[in-house]
């Protein structure tokens, strides 16, 4: 049983040694094979790590929209997406120049809409939210006076699990476009 097993595989060798050309073609395919899939990999590569920045988050149109009356509180409006692995999570938000910030959302109270902090807002991948007026957004309280319309601020979202996202928020008046 051995010898015989050992036989058929000689053949298997055997014939084999006997195609050369095809051997040639099948290692060309293999060798263009292992560059295109290297090619492929250093692609799809998971992003160096980079504090302050969650792999996959996304945020875009990032407004900061100054309260009416100085001294009131800010909001703070982006559209967010997500497309890194599993989910996230935002638990909080910080914002440079502002003594504190909560995400909030509106919601019923006693058959009024009025706003409060939002539990955590999970994100899968693939997820997209809008935090827009009359939705999710964050409020910023104590804004110093140096944040002024035109300029900018930083954000960080406070990720669950210990992870921050920071993004750049443009400064809006009050009567702008929110
Ligand atoms: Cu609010």
């Amino acid at each position: 049983m051995t010898i015989g097993h050992r036989k058929m595989m000689g053949a298997g060798f055997h014939s084999a040694r006997f195609k050369p050309a095809r051997a040639f073609v099948i290692a060309a395919a293999l060798g263009l094979g292992s560059v295109l899939v290297s090619g492929c990999s250093g692609e799809t590569e998971a992003p160096a790590e980079v504090e302050g920045v969650v792999n996959g988050l996304e945020v875009t149109n990032a407004r900061l929209v100054l309260p009416p009356v100085s001294g009131n509180p800010a909001a703070i409006y982006f559209d967010i997406a997500y497309n890194g692995k599993g989910g996230v999570s935002i638990d909080g938000a910080e914002v440079e120049g502002a003594s504190s910030a909560e995400v909030h959302d509106m919601m019923e109270y006693n058959f009024k809409m009025t706003m409060g902090p939002a539990g955590p807002i999970g994100l899968r991948s693939g997820d997209a939210k809008s935090f827009e007026p009359g939705g999710l957004h964050i409020m910023v309280f104590d804004l110093g006076e140096d944040v002024v319309a035109g300029g900018s601020t930083e954000v960080t979202l406070k990720i669950m699990g210990g992870d921050r996202h920071k993004f750049t928020a443009d400064v809006r008046a009050a009567g702008e476009e929110r």
